[in-house]
């Protein structure tokens, strides 16, 4: 196979169980420790504790459950910042993959964007069949930094049209939509279910007050040079996940949005443990990214791989698609994740189906906004269908 199947757990909290999992046919499960605050160390015992979890499920040993990535290990923002202290915390953060390495755990998930993770202006948007999807659209970003967030300089950091489209939108806004934009802005980080606070982002924001792109750069590459030399010692793997979306938002540097992004960390700290989470939606939210084209280029840095696809309505507002739909051209890149793999004869790499539709009994639980059980399950089936086939082609072409 091309790919390790795989589903993403929230831990014990998810609504989405373990038995779930199995019956979407996924083996590998990947969780993180949401519990533990951001910056602190991951000890073993907390680790075993997490795979017991997996193991409690596994009585059916026909079909084991495993934890096969850790998303996310999350760096701290005082790394990210290049504060005083941020080598304690670099620290920390290598015994945590020590730890892991410890108990069997290879592969690590983990992003470098500031503040804040994924971001979408509308987590329930409804789509011509009923079911639901993430968007964003770059008015209701701007509506919201412009009248909610009050955020200085703010009308800069957009094309003048959209500040135009924002301030004669935002004169007859309905409240209810207006409530929605910011509830979705405001949303928790993944497996955070505090969420944030108005206050608690404009605080976020000014701690990045005079950090460029080029300083929240040099940072990530300081962090590297600390924690690849270790990874490489432990046979771990680092897989940097892309911005969402790629390109900066709240005037918030984001450095990891395109293959020239790429380029510029890998060149930096050459190892392969220094690698990539390759996921279709982040960067395909970006029409100039040619996601085959950084398959091809980057593959032997892949060690995760998130399938999702975007429809583009504009320029300025993208929605979530189907997983088969949309501008990824799933078919082109999934075959080319087949052809690397046969040139590099590498095992099948983890891949979950990312985000999902929320739709048919799901329209009426809740769950985590794209993380919702039949959605993901409608994905992963699709393209399991989609690898067997072109594997089927291949083979008998
Ligand atoms: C969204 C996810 C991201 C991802 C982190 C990894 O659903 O793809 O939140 O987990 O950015 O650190």
């Amino acid at each position: 196979m091309i790919f390790e199947q795989s589903w993403r757990w929230y831990g014990p909290q998810d609504p989405v169980p373990l038995s779930t999992i199995k019956q979407a046919g996924a083996h590998g499960v990947v969780t993180s420790l949401h519990h533990i605050p951001v910056g602190e160390e991951w000890p073993v015992a907390a680790i075993k504790k997490h795979i017991g979890l997996l193991d409690q499920s596994n009585e059916d040993l026909s079909f084991k459950l495993f934890w096969n990535v850790v998303e996310s290990l999350p760096v701290h923002e005082h790394i990210k910042q290049g504060r005083e202290d941020r080598d304690q915390y670099i620290e920390k953060y290598i015994k945590s993959l020590e730890n892991l390495a410890e108990c069997g755990i290879k592969t690590i998930c983990y992003n470098f964007m500031p503040v804040l993770d994924w971001l979408r202006t509308n987590v329930s948007y409804t789509l011509d069949d009923g079911s639901k999807a993430l968007c964003y659209n770059a008015i209701d970003l701007a509506i919201f930094d412009l009248f909610i967030l009050k955020r200085k300089g703010a009308d800069q950091s957009y094309p003048p049209e959209i500040v135009e489209q924002a301030n004669s939108k935002y004169k007859n806004i309905a409240d209810d939509e207006l409530e929605n934009i910011k509830r979705s802005l405001l949303m928790a980080l993944p497996g955070d279910q505090k969420g944030f606070t108005l206050e608690k982002l404009q605080q976020g924001l000014a701690d990045y007050d005079g950090i460029s792109a080029e300083k929240l750069r040099e940072n990530l590459i300081y962090f590297l040079r600390k924690v690849i030399p270790k990874a490489h010692e432990l046979g771990v793997n680092l897989a940097i996940h892309p911005d969402d979306p790629p390109w900066p938002v709240f005037g918030l540097p984001r450095v990891v949005g395109s293959a020239d992004n790429l380029e510029v960390i890998f060149k930096a700290v050459p190892e392969t443990e220094n690698g990539l989470t390759f996921c279709s939606g982040s960067l395909g939210a970006s029409q100039k990214n040619d996601l085959v084209g950084i398959v091809n280029r980057f593959y032997e840095r892949i060690h995760f791989v998130h399938l999702r696809s975007v429809h583009h309505d504009s320029a300025f507002k993208f929605y979530e698609a189907d997983h088969l739909e949309g501008s990824a051209g799933m078919e082109k890149l999934v075959e080319a994740f087949y052809k690397n793999q046969q040139k590099n004869q590498r095992k099948p790499l983890p891949m979950r189906p990312d985000h999902g539709h929320q739709m048919l009994d799901d329209l009426d639980k809740t769950t985590y906004p794209g993380y919702s059980a039949i959605g993901r399950l409608r994905g992963l089936a699709e393209l399991r269908g989609l690898e067997r086939g072109i594997i089927f082609g291949k083979r008998n072409n």
